[in-house]
């Protein structure tokens, strides 16, 4: 696939059969090829591997949301989700599709802010407009959506997307005593028998044990790329890395895993040849705080064209997402839920609290993926991340590590005033 004759392959049939409002929408494929191709595709020295995931990309809106709807024919649910939190394991061991559907986009935001206000995060704001406007495609195949009460712009817009596709909620606790994981494990029991009543099916232990395995996995490959990243030279781009943790949330989960270890293997031999993506001096940075949905590859972007190279996300789409694992020991319903849920209380969203292991988290990842600054991400109107940005702010002056906090949404307005900050951090890093 060469920049040239790259695009988003258009599926006009398909779409208008799922109620889409084609002409619009056909603007926005032909927008992300031109977007993916100047991001992406001018990458030099990709590794050979990438073209699975730019395939993915091509097909985004036509080859993947056909075999959701051969899933679909057989009865079993496409459920659509917005955080991590909501376990996939349980829909995969109905036989189901699960498929993240956080916006990432600046274009369906003037669809949101007709109903919802402007002030709160773009992240919500893109996902409820891409519904309503009738311009995306898992939009229009899912089932139902889970969405659930990490934080109130989310908790609120639940309610009134629940007016345009049938929308669920799962209460997230906000602290991690004993009783909040007894809440969530209640939370996750009732999610099982939601998602059983659709496809008319009792989820076996085997059935169970066998999603735990496939989602395990595809954890685990993801663990395998970043601890790659962390090589010096990086034998692969931060945005390359990215692209592939926001597939991660709308691919086949055992194809996906097979080729992320494919590209894995190349990696491994880039490594022996010392053949890095970047020269050895580029700096090397860590992006950490709100997840960046697709197609957000603003600040990669930035800190790449700038000369340096991103080496890890500590974000949900990134390795909040799949640093732990489930206990596949388990043999029963009841034992495989209850360590099922174990796993999920560790993921440190900024929505908890206390939450001072994400800061430890922080540190881990840092010092794991050989960085050598970090710069902190949060998206505008996104409380708990940009308070918690000063306890990650206080602990990086503590340690001495190069950082930079922005904040930031989906529009292109500030990208000069980020440019200029970016460039400014990487030199204090080159200087040290
Ligand atoms: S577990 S990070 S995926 S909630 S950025 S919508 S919190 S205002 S994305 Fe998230 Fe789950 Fe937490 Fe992860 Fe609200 Fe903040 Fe927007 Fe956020």
């Amino acid at each position: 696939m060469s920049i040239e004759n790259f695009e988003v392959k258009a599926y006009p049939e398909m779409w208008e059969s799922l109620g889409m409002d084609v002409a619009r929408f056909d603007k926005s494929r032909q927008m992300l090829g031109e977007v993916f191709s100047k991001t992406y595709l001018s990458q030099k020295n990709r590794p050979a591997k990438m073209k699975y995931f730019d395939g993915l990309i091509a097909e985004i809106f036509g080859g993947r949301i056909k075999e959701m709807l051969e899933v679909k024919k057989t009865g079993k649910p496409i459920v659509g989700t917005f955080c991590v939190y909501i376990p996939e394991e349980v829909v995969v061991a109905a036989g189901g599709v699960c498929v993240g559907l956080c916006g990432g986009s600046q274009g369906s935001i003037p669809d949101a802010e007709k109903i919802l206000p402007r002030n709160i995060c773009p992240m919500v704001k893109s996902a409820y407009g891409f519904k309503a406007g009738r311009i995306c495609p898992y939009f229009q195949v899912v089932d139902f959506v889970y969405g659930e009460t990490t934080c109130d712009a989310k908790k609120k817009t639940w309610e009134i997307l629940d007016r345009l596709v049938p929308t669920h909620v799962m209460e997230i606790p906000q602290m991690k005593k004993k009783r909040d994981k007894q809440l969530w494990l209640e939370e996750v029991k009732d999610f099982k028998t939601r998602v059983e009543e659709v496809c008319n099916k009792t989820i076996t232990p085997e059935d169970l044990g066998d999603a735990i395995k496939i989602i395990n996995n595809k954890r685990k490959a993801l663990q395998r790329l970043t601890r790659l990243r962390a090589n010096h030279p990086a034998p692969i781009s931060g945005k390359d890395g990215l692209l592939i943790e926001q597939i991660a949330f709308y691919d086949e989960p055992v194809r996906f895993a097979e080729k992320v270890n494919e590209l894995c293997d190349e990696l491994e031999q880039r490594l022996q040849n010392e053949s890095g993506v970047v020269e050895k001096s580029a700096p090397r940075i860590m992006v950490s705080g709100t997840p960046m949905a697709l197609p957000n590859w603003k600040v990669h972007n930035l800190i790449e064209t700038a000369g340096a190279v991103v080496v890890n996300e500590e974000s949900c789409i990134g390795s909040r997402y799949f640093k732990d694992l489930i206990d596949e020991s388990k043999v029963d319903v009841d034992a495989q839920l209850d360590v099922l849920t174990d796993r999920y209380m560790q993921i440190d969203c900024s929505c908890f609290t206390p939450n001072d292991d994400r800061v430890d988290q922080v540190l881990k990842e840092y010092k794991d993926s050989n960085a050598q600054g970090i710069l902190h991400y949060s998206l505008q109107f996104c409380h708990t991340y940009n308070i918690e940005e000063i306890k990650i702010r206080e602990a990086c002056e503590k340690y001495e590590i190069p950082y930079l906090s922005i904040e930031s949404d989906y529009s292109p307005e500030d990208v000069g005033q980020l440019q200029t900050r970016i460039e400014a951090f990487l030199e204090q890093i080159r200087e040290q």
